[in-house]
């Protein structure tokens, strides 16, 4: 019974996508190996200058090599590609996700498409705090539901799932904010499963306030244009039309007559439903809805 229950399990591929953590990727992909000596682990290593790839393949796993950076985003969808799993696991080079919580994300990939090791509320950067919260916001009212850990590097899904929504998903840090509202948004079940982080030991973190910061406010526009953008503009051009029959009400009885601003209103009302309306198709299109 046993040996039929080990068979039927699905093969899986650990994608580490990596830059300059040279220092981290050999204990990281040692540790992996020993535990879970069945699985296939991929290291994309992106353009690093220290060295890592060598010393991932040191280690006698496979590594795919990026002759340019080319981002996380990109090198997790190279990754997953090449990847022979079923399931791909995906977890940081900087040894800061523990690598004996794999286990429990795949067993969690039973009853679920996506399984996310959630982190605390704590281990999130406070610096990067009030971007991700307005972010997290916004996701949570697109898709209707709340997301405890929208971003963590540290998810199982099918790959099946991940090649369905590779045109989608970009080549920088949003692949994993893109991937979670992708799921969710087509109804699918995602899993979160609390993790530990360990302190980065070695190098620094990529994400920093002021790059990815500025960027978050044109990822929060992006993902309400490809998930949901009904749920923004309706209620905006709702408003505007509702202000512009009060004033125009108003201007009828009091003056009895209209203003520029009474047109104004009502036309950037009825505007604003259309460019959502064609939003909606556009989002739906690209979703291959
Ligand atoms: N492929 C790729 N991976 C990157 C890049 N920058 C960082 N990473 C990897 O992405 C993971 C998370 O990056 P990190 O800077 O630790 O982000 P943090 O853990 O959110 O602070 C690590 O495995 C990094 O090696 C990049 O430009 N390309
Ligand atoms: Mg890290």
């Amino acid at each position: 019974m046993k040996e039929q229950e080990k068979k039927i399990l699905p093969s899986v591929t650990v994608v580490i996508p990596a830059y300059n953590e040279g220092k981290t990727i050999a204990l990281t992909v040692s540790d992996i190996r020993k535990i879970y000596p069945e699985y296939e682990i991929l290291v994309v290593d992106d353009g690093s200058t220290d060295g890592t790839a060598d010393r991932a393949e040191g280690e006698g796993v496979r590594v795919l090599r990026n002759s340019q950076n080319r981002g996380y985003g990109a090198s997790l969808k190279r990754g997953i590609l090449k990847a022979r799993g079923v399931i791909i696991v995906t977890l940081d080079g900087d040894g800061q996700h523990d690598c004996r919580g794999i286990a429990r994300l795949v067993e969690g990939m039973a009853e679920s498409d996506m399984v996310v090791g959630q982190r605390l509320k704590e281990d999130q950067v406070a610096v990067r705090k009030p971007g991700k919260w307005l972010l997290t916001a916004v996701a949570q009212y697109l898709v209707n539901q709340q997301i405890p850990d929208l971003n963590s590097g540290f998810r199982a899904f099918y790959r099946t799932d991940a090649i369905k929504y590779l045109p989608l998903l970009p080549n920088g840090f949003s692949f994993t904010t893109t991937i979670t509202l992708s799921m969710l948004k087509d109804g699918r079940d995602v899993k979160y499963l609390p993790i530990k982080i360990n302190r980065r030991e070695e190098g620094s973190s990529r994400v920093s306030f002021f790059r990815d910061g500025g960027k978050t406010l044109l990822l929060i526009l992006r993902v309400i244009m490809l998930f949901n953008p009904l749920r923004i503009f309706v209620p905006l051009s709702m408003i505007l039309i509702f202000l512009g029959g009060i004033y125009t009400l108003f201007m009828m009885v009091v003056y009895s007559n209209i203003s520029d601003t009474t047109t104004l209103l009502l036309l950037a009302g009825i505007g604003t439903l259309f460019f959502g309306l064609l939003a909606d198709q556009i989002s739906n299109i690209r979703r291959g809805g």
